[in-house]
């Protein structure tokens, strides 16, 4: 009976208890120490006050176990938080890594690669050095270059180094004589465009012109005279020589500006073409309004159209017939017959001797 009794007193605090969780922890005391007064007489008290204690005790105890799980809980999530952290930035890290190391390699690379080129530039000013010196002599030598044909020489191809122009072969015959023109057998195309009477064609060695640019240069440095070679089919020969020839420049359309004094033996059939621009097929610079007097005919210093022409077509019989293009012809020789074509025109020049 007594158990019973103390059975109903334990289950009426527990319950007692139960409620009281809901409040404050003061309100809790106050409200237990009241229950035991209450509900329990002395020995009562002193009998259940233990279990109470123990059972307060167990559940001060459970609470601070329920604490220390949320803690460790919390502390889990924290620390599976920091873990994933700690694997993303490791992840970064490594990511970060072979990052470094590509770069790495690429700067290995740049720096062999830049290796290579200085060795490259080395090399390669070694040989520009190499280039210089050799550009060195042969300015060097152009620079010794005599500025026209040598005197008392046997013919032969000559350099020579004029000024404003690089130096060129031109084929020299005695006495310091430079041939800019020749027509011997028809081998060689006159009827030629603005360029290449400014330039020159053909081989020096047989037919060929010299070029209007070196031309202008060679007269324009110093007077020169000019001497004309001329044969018909029959083997005769003539010469005219005039001694102060003088050409413009490719902006005066390579003027005949100055001829000087006429001498020879085929008569002067060039000095009224003085002050005639220079003509070509594709540049009508002629003093006829109706055609172009180079137009199948050779370029030439032509009025309208000329008097002398020595870059026409060539006809080896020295026959031309009038509806065919106009051949080699210095009229003064030839009583001014078109019909008649030379077989041989050779042009020179030399400085002149004041
Ligand atoms: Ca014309």
């Amino acid at each position: 009976m007594k158990n019973q009794y103390l059975a109903v007193i334990i289950f009426s605090i527990l319950l007692q208890g139960k409620n009281s969780f809901a409040v404050g922890d003061q309100e809790k005391h106050l409200t237990k120490e009241l229950s035991i007064e209450d509900q329990c007489n002395g020995h009562c008290f002193s009998v259940v006050k233990p279990f109470l204690d123990h059972l307060t005790e167990l559940k001060v105890a459970a609470d601070a176990n329920m604490e220390m799980k949320d803690k460790i809980s919390s502390l889990q999530s924290q620390l599976l938080s920091s873990w994933m952290q700690l694997k993303n930035k490791e992840h970064q890290f490594n990511f970060k890594d072979e990052e470094v190391k590509e770069k790495d390699k690429q700067i290995k690379e740049n720096e062999k690669h830049i290796t290579d080129l200085r060795e490259q530039v080395k090399m390669m000013s070694g040989v520009l050095a190499e280039k210089n010196d050799q550009l060195t002599k042969i300015n060097q030598m152009a620079e010794n270059l005599p500025d026209t044909c040598p005197n008392g020489t046997p013919n032969g191809i000559f350099q020579i180094k004029v000024k404003g122009i690089d130096p060129f072969q031109v084929p020299c015959v005695p006495s310091g004589w430079a041939v800019i023109q020749r027509r011997i057998d028809g081998g060689v195309d006159f009827n030629r465009n603005w360029t290449d009477y400014k330039d020159g064609f053909g081989d020096i060695r047989g037919e060929f012109f010299l070029g209007m640019e070196k031309i202008h240069l060679m007269t324009q440095n110093q007077p020169h005279e000019m001497y004309i070679q001329l044969r018909d089919i029959n083997g005769t020969t003539r010469h005219a020589r005039y001694d102060n020839f003088n050409v413009g420049s490719e902006s005066e359309d390579y003027e005949l500006k100055s001829l000087g004094e006429y001498s020879g033996t085929a008569g002067d059939s060039l000095t009224k073409h003085l002050s005639m621009k220079f003509s070509t097929l594709d540049r009508d610079n002629d003093l006829s309004e109706k055609r172009n007097c180079a137009d199948n005919g050779g370029g030439w210093w032509f009025l309208n159209c000329f008097l002398s022409s020595l870059n026409g077509y060539y006809y080896a019989d020295g026959k031309r017939i009038a509806t065919q293009p106009y051949g080699i012809h210095w009229g003064s020789w030839k009583d001014y017959d078109y019909t008649i074509s030379l077989t041989f025109a050779q042009m020179m020049i030399r400085p002149k001797v004041i």
